[in-house]
């Protein structure tokens, strides 16, 4: 079924207190729901109440006490339909759950020997009777009674407000959350758990508990985590005046969890990879990944929680707010105590990361079948909406707002976001609208009504630049046109789609490697911000010499493609010397992806050609001395060095293909890297062996800094080049860090840089038995082990199936089957792209399977064929058998039916 966000209407009747007791049993768990009931004042009396019910057994129902049979149950549709109630009264609900086979991980179900639940979006339908709907925003208290011995510890949000021994051995603990909240900000949990804990003040002076529960044994491992929430309340406070509104803020890691982490009130739920870390078991983007995470759901106490979503297709409103935030967050930890150039650079690390992420995950998304709007127009399962769209193009609709408006006035439009709506449940249309009065309070002249459109308007749209020279010293006239056609259920909806209001930051370097400063309208500087608003556009601007070589899009200021027709030369100069460093890394990423996609293109069916046209020889030879100058530039900071040295992924160069070839693609790479790196080969070797040296691969002392961190990195891209070339130095160097590694990011650097050298013998095979031997305990460890091999060139779709039949995979836990099946699929090209298309059988029978178990994790899986339009003609045909294999099964769900539908259809 479809739903249409034009179709929304208000709930009918307020529900503003709701006391749930749960006698918990994981086979069977009563559920007692008690909701004050009150028709809104223009309800008509006797109007149905409408509640969500799915997979619970439904015992009993009373009104004001008395038993009620004026009620429908609708099995198919999940709804209660209950008639003829007084205008307000007392609903009283018996209900009942089986946590134990709920392997959606969604309501209530059993992770290890513990409970949790996961709510978001519409699971606590699976835990009792409600209008699960976020507009609707109640008082919880929750009892929970429990067997001590098995669940020492009872969890919900808010404040514990009694705890008893009850006569029949077990144990009662009530908890009531001051705040209304809808339904999928609920959250309990009931387990043995370790308990971290420290108290903090905050700014104003409360003092707050801060708690972390983990599995016991692994507290050692939760410090990390304790120390980013401590950032994450100090930065909120101090960059978005936000402070911690709860006395008690809980952390609860889960081994079995469909995402990343759930932001419920007070009572976070994590999955595991985002929460547990030591220097020997998490690699330094696992400690990355973790503070922003620990961030993103502590950021959405405010943006998600205080201020939420009147709707599901609202849900950017709180997504790409809070990624933003964290984008932020995660920066502004990079800089912190650098010098402001440093400063500078560490940021725009963080910037590169997203921006490749945006165009690996993002960018496809929107060329493809799924393709909607940051707000969509039409679902048919949410849960499919939690997409790289919502969250990380929503995010970069935020950052150009703030790149428009400046901080100041951002942070104005903030405060007004919460002085209207806090405590309410809102739409987008109410942030832009008091970003805007906060731009007008300033600048009375502007506004955000065009700019609006991303919110209504899927695609990416792609903006052309021109230059030409007027007869004007060093002027010349800049033309920007914008095109952006119809995408996804765009092509069906027959609309005219309107221009983007789009920031381009500009600059312009002369031949020397000097920035230029230049003059446009009232605008004077190194750096010119122009806003296209129109199809086209065209600006004069003073101050272009001759020789300028234009740096367009600076810092990534909008998520848009950009065509122009640069000279090598030019790229080649912005790659040495671009004083914007994200404008730098792009000039060498689109020299890197020009290399890679014209060696695709000449190698012949997988064969690469040995005689390479001059001009590819002399480009690369180019960017290799380019690459020369940036590895004996110790002024950079390593992690920016090593993003400027680090290949386009694989998804963002085969998007520019007419058609995708990702076999060719891959060896492409390969082969650019062995022609790139050979002249380095000395310069790589030296950076590994001064670090070796340096014992810092080895350090008892772990320094987790990103400054540390970059240089960790820097020494794996330079393993992993030498490996790729075959170097046997580099094999002898990547054996040893191997063996003498102290920490994680060390010892997998080096096994992975193991697997791609060309000799896969018995040395590279004992370091990887070593390395399940040694961490076969550590069950995050073990999935990086699965997802190396997953991804590992050698692994084709006959090993990947003998992998599942390892003791140690399991299908019902997420992070292990992302590990095995998503690596299997999305990351390994030479595997899953097989000729006789032997993996994309494979992928049909793990959808279909998965599906009967998972349908969240399922149909996500089911995404990696989003593009089997976009492929070549015999590759096609076996996708699309293989798509057509999964549409055919008859019990599919919603979820993966949604998917493989518009794939086949779109
Ligand atoms: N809000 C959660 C999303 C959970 C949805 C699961 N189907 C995670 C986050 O964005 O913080
Ligand atoms: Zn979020």
């Amino acid at each position: 079924m479809t739903i249409q966000r034009t179709d929304y209407t208000p709930y009918p009747y307020e529900l503003p207190a709701i006391h749930l007791e749960f006698d918990l049993d994981p086979k069977c768990t009563l559920v007692h729901t008690k909701i004050d009931v009150k028709a809104k004042a223009d309800t008509m009396t006797g109007e149905a109440l409408i509640l969500d019910g799915e997979a619970i057994d439904l015992r009993g129902l009373r009104i004001d006490g008395q038993s009620w049979d004026h009620y429908e149950l609708d099995k198919d549709l999940g709804k209660l339909i209950i008639r003829s109630l007084p205008r307000a009264c007392t609903l009283e609900i018996d209900s009942s759950c089986n946590p134990s086979s709920n392997d959606a991980l969604m309501g209530l179900y059993v992770s290890g020997k513990s409970l949790f639940t996961q709510c978001e979006p519409e699971g606590f339908r699976r835990i009792s009777w409600f209008a699960d709907r976020p507009d609707v925003m109640s008082r919880f208290q929750v009892t929970l009674r429990a067997d001590p011995d098995v669940y020492p510890i009872l969890l919900s949000n808010g404040n514990r407000i009694h705890a008893e021994q009850l006569p029949d051995g077990r144990q009662s603990c009530v908890w009531e959350d001051p705040f209304l909240k809808p339904s999928y900000l609920f959250a309990l949990v009931a387990g043995q758990f370790d308990c971290r804990e420290q108290t903090v003040r905050t700014r104003s002076g409360r003092e707050v508990l801060l708690q972390i529960y983990s599995d016991p044994g692994t507290f050692d491992r939760t410090l990390w985590a304790m120390e980013s929430l401590i950032r994450a309340l100090r930065w909120d406070e101090s960059r978005f005046d936000l402070e911690l509104d709860l006395d008690r803020f809980m952390i609860v890691v889960a081994a079995d969890f469909n995402m990343g982490a759930m932001e419920n009130k007070g009572l976070n739920v994590f999955n595991a990879a985002y929460v547990l870390a030591d220097p020997e078991t998490a690699t330094d983007s696992n400690f990355e990944g973790i503070e922003a995470v620990i961030g993103h759901e502590y950021f959405h106490n405010w943006t998600g929680n205080r201020v939420t979503c009147r709707d599901w297709f609202q849900l950017s409103l709180k997504e790409g707010l809070t990624v933003f935030r964290d984008q932020e967050f995660t920066a502004d930890m990079k800089a912190e105590g650098l010098d402001p150039a440093r400063a500078a650079s560490a940021r725009s690390v963080k910037r590169i990361d997203d921006v490749a992420m945006l165009r690996a995950a993002q960018f496809p998304e929107d060329a493809g079948p799924m393709a909607h709007p940051i707000r969509p127009q039409s679902y048919e399962e949410i849960s499919n909406f939690y997409t790289a769209t919502v969250y990380e193009k929503g995010a970069e609709v935020i950052r150009m707002m703030h790149t428009l408006l400046g901080e100041e006035i951002f942070q104005l439009g903030m405060k007004e976001y919460f002085r209207r709506h806090d405590g309410q449940a809102v739409t987008c249309d109410d942030f832009v609208d008091a970003m805007q009065h906060a731009w007008q309070t300033r600048h009375p002249e502007r506004d955000l009504t065009v700019f609006a459109r991303w919110y209504s308007q899927a695609g990416t749209p792609s903006v052309k630049v021109t230059t030409e020279r007027t007869s004007e010293h060093d002027q010349i006239r800049l033309t920007l046109s914008q095109q952006c056609p119809p995408v996804g259920v765009e092509r069906n909806a027959n609309i005219e789609k309107q221009p983007f209001h789009i920031p381009v930051l500009l600059g312009a370097i002369n031949q020397q490697g000097e920035s230029l400063t230049l003059q446009c309208d009232e605008q004077h500087g190194q750096t010119l911000l122009l806003e296209l608003t129109r199809q086209s556009q065209s600006w004069l601007i003073n101050g272009w010499t001759q020789d300028a070589a234009g740096s367009f899009l600076r810092d990534f200021s909008a998520p848009v493609r950009l065509e122009i027709s640069q000279p090598q030369e030019a790229l080649h100069r912005l790659a040495r010397h671009d004083p914007n460093a994200f404008a730098r890394w792009e000039a060498t990423q689109i020299l890197l992806s020009n290399a890679v996609l014209k060696l695709a293109e000449l190698a012949d069916d997988g064969q690469a050609r040995t005689d390479l046209p001059e001009s590819l020889t002399t480009s690369i030879h180019t960017l290799s001395d380019t690459f020369s100058l940036i590895l004996q530039d110790t002024t950079l900071d390593d992690a920016y060095r090593t993003r400027l040295l680090e290949m386009p992924s694989d998804k963002y160069l085969l998007h520019q293909m007419d058609q995708m070839d990702p076999l060719a693609v891959a060896q492409a790479k390969n082969r650019l890297v062995q022609i790139l790196a050979r002249p380095l080969e000395t310069a790589l070797v030296q950076i590994v062996t001064e670090a070796q040296a340096d014992g810092d691969d080895s350090k008892d002392v772990f320094d987790p800094s990103a400054l540390a961190a970059g240089r960790r990195a820097l020494v794996n891209l330079a393993l992993d080049w030498l490996c790729q070339m075959g170097s046997t130095q580099g094999k002898a160097l990547a054996l040893a860090q191997y063996d003498r590694a102290g920490n994680m990011t060390a010892r997998l650097g080096a096994l992975l840089a193991l697997f791609r050298h060309p000799e896969h013998d018995s040395a590279v095979l004992d370091a990887s038995e070593s390395f399940y031997t040694r961490f076969q305990d550590n069950a995050l460890v073990i999935d990086k082990w699965f997802a190396l091999q997953a991804s590992a060139p050698t692994t084709d779709v006959a090993k990947a199936r003998s992998l599942m039949q390892h003791p140690a995979f399991n299908r019902r836990n997420p992070n292990r089957v992302r590990a095995l099946l998503f690596q299997f699929c999305a990351n390994n090209p030479l595997g899953f792209h097989a000729a006789d298309g032997s993996g994309y059988q494979f992928w049909a029978e793990q959808v279909i399977d998965l599906d009967r178990s998972n349908p969240e994790v399922a149909a996500r899986l089911a995404r990696v064929l989003d593009h089997w339009r976009h492929h070549r003609p015999v590759t096609q045909d076996m996708m699309q058998a293989a798509l057509q294999s999964v549409a055919d099964q008859s019990d599919l769900s919603p979820n993966t039916r949604e998917v493989v539908g518009k794939a086949l259809a779109l």
